[in-house]
């Protein structure tokens, strides 16, 4: 059994007790502090999520931000660092310093990294958007580009944010120079350019305005409904989730889900809740109950794979630059202090998880192989897609062996060198010492006879990464 302790740090203890709504949180998380402290992250990936946030290069030097940035999150977005004008400032010339920066950071730290972003109508230098170029030309470019840019991180990010932004409120086509010059079509061939330079990345539109249901979300519901039918690869939705205090939409959820139900991932992607400032004891209760509705939304759909937050800290928030008079959005104040919102957001993730089910307790062992009904079975082989200083990122296929339909699966193995799983995506992590359980999600535990599924995962590892042997798989 795997038993994760949600315990914020004592300043957040301190803001805490400043408001009622609060105070009930403090309760809540003061009682389940029976053993070490643990990050968002990793009570996320108890359950199969990641959180993760925004993150910049330039203040990464930075220690308590660094501190912060790698205790709670297990999942990291290059803030800027990945955009056009970072890596093609001029045409054919690419660089990638600040990327290379925020990846390796985060390889250091396990975590995963979503790409952000290949094509959007900001941050794109002028040679693009002021060339005059035909339609041709301009495909031609936005391919070279893709092409070169997620062909550098192949195989290294978990997910790219393809094409950003494209829609108006009303749910017509932003008119970028992209959409002016090409045609609806540039969106479907950025996504068919991104598939061939990195396969394994999921490949995601992102927008915001779009986490309820309104004429915007709409749009791009029916587009992705439309690519699902033409086969254009795209394999998830990020919601930005750029919030006001006090207005999570009511329909959040049911909004995940009808994207979910189309058969793509759904992600929270640039999270945060700004309020006017100054901060005072109600609007931090306001806000800490808005990140804990969001949280448990995503937590309400199978295929809400995680949430990052637009930032470690307010300190460096975008909002005050952009909606003057407004700030204070993230989960960590200016000094570092975490908010009522961060135990908002932990008790969202369950401050004390566990799974109890039998198969999955600390007596689980692969020498011990879980057993299927009569005529189910399945079986889980291991591989180890990418490894580097300290971490790696692994990779199991589920198949059904037997002649029947299954509708369930538990994969059980132990690590031969000590390693531990820090992200799993596709599945349901257990982890205690060297045995991991792991069992299928709603969306995937069907399998027709000779049917495959994978699950994926990170992890941390020193000294050696030996590959688990054997790896066990029960159906049912
Ligand atoms: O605007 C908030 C976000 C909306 N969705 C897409 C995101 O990519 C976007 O992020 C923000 C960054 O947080 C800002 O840091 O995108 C802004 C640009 O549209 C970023 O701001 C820019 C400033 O405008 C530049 O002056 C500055 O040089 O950041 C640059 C690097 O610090």
């Amino acid at each position: 059994m795997t038993k994760s302790v949600f315990r914020p740090p004592a300043t957040a203890l301190a803001a805490l007790a400043a408001t009622a709504l609060a105070a009930t949180a403090l309760v809540a998380a003061a009682t389940t502090t029976a053993s070490a402290a643990t990050g968002l992250g990793q009570l996320a990936a108890a359950k199969g999520r990641y959180i993760g946030t925004a993150l910049a290069n330039n203040h990464l030097g930075e220690s308590a931000y660094a501190t912060v940035a790698d205790r709670e999150f297990n999942s990291v977005t290059p803030e800027n660092e990945m955009k056009w004008d970072a890596t093609e400032p001029s045409r054919g010339s690419f660089s990638y310093g600040g990327g290379d920066a925020i990846v390796n950071h985060a390889q250091a730290h396990g975590q995963s990294v979503r790409g952000h972003t290949l094509v959007w109508h900001s941050q794109l230098p002028s040679w693009v958007s002021n060339g005059g170029f035909n339609a041709a030309t301009l495909t031609s470019i936005m391919q070279n580009h893709i092409s070169n840019v997620a062909g550098h991180y192949k195989g290294k990010l978990y997910a790219w944010d393809v094409v950003n932004e494209a829609f108006n409120e009303d749910g017509t086509r932003r008119q970028s120079v992209f959409q002016t010059t090409i045609g609806d079509g540039y969106i479907a061939t950025a996504f068919q350019a991104a598939r061939a330079a990195d396969p394994t990345a999921k490949l995601y539109y992102n927008d915001y305005n779009i986490e309820g249901i309104n004429a915007k979300s709409t749009a791009v519901y029916n587009m992705v409904k439309a690519f699902k039918q033409q086969g254009v690869p795209i394999d998830g939705v990020g919601f930005q989730t750029h919030l006001i205090l006090g207005q999570v939409p009511s329909d959040l959820q049911a909004n995940l889900q009808r994207f979910a139900d189309l058969g793509v991932d759904v992600a929270l992607t640039e999270v945060d809740v700004r309020m006017q400032t100054p901060a005072d004891s109600g609007k931090l209760a306001t806000q800490s109950s808005n990140y804990n509705a969001l949280t448990k939304a995503c937590l309400n759909v199978a295929r809400c794979v995680g949430i990052t937050l637009w930032g470690v800290t307010d300190k460096y928030s975008w909002v005050p630059d952009v909606f003057p008079g407004y700030g204070a959005p993230l989960l960590f104040d200016d000094n570092y202090n975490a908010k009522p919102a961060y135990t908002g957001m932990g008790t969202a993730l369950g401050g004390t998880t566990s799974s109890p089910s039998p198969s999955a307790s600390p007596s689980a062992s692969p020498s011990t192989s879980p057993s299927s009904p009569p005529g189910r079975s399945c079986s889980a082989t291991y591989r180890t897609v990418n490894q580097w200083n300290t971490g790696f990122q692994g990779e199991v296929t589920v198949a059904n062996t037997g002649a029947s339909a299954i509708g369930g699966w538990t994969v059980i193995w132990a690590f031969p060198n000590g390693q531990t799983v820090t992200q799993l995506w596709n599945g349901t992590l257990s982890q205690s010492g060297a045995n991991v359980t792991v069992r299928n999600m709603s969306y995937n535990g069907s399998l027709a006879p000779n049917a495959s599924t994978t699950f994926g995962f990170t992890g941390d590892w020193s000294g050696a990464n030996g590959a688990p042997s054997p790896v066990t798989c029960a159906a049912s």
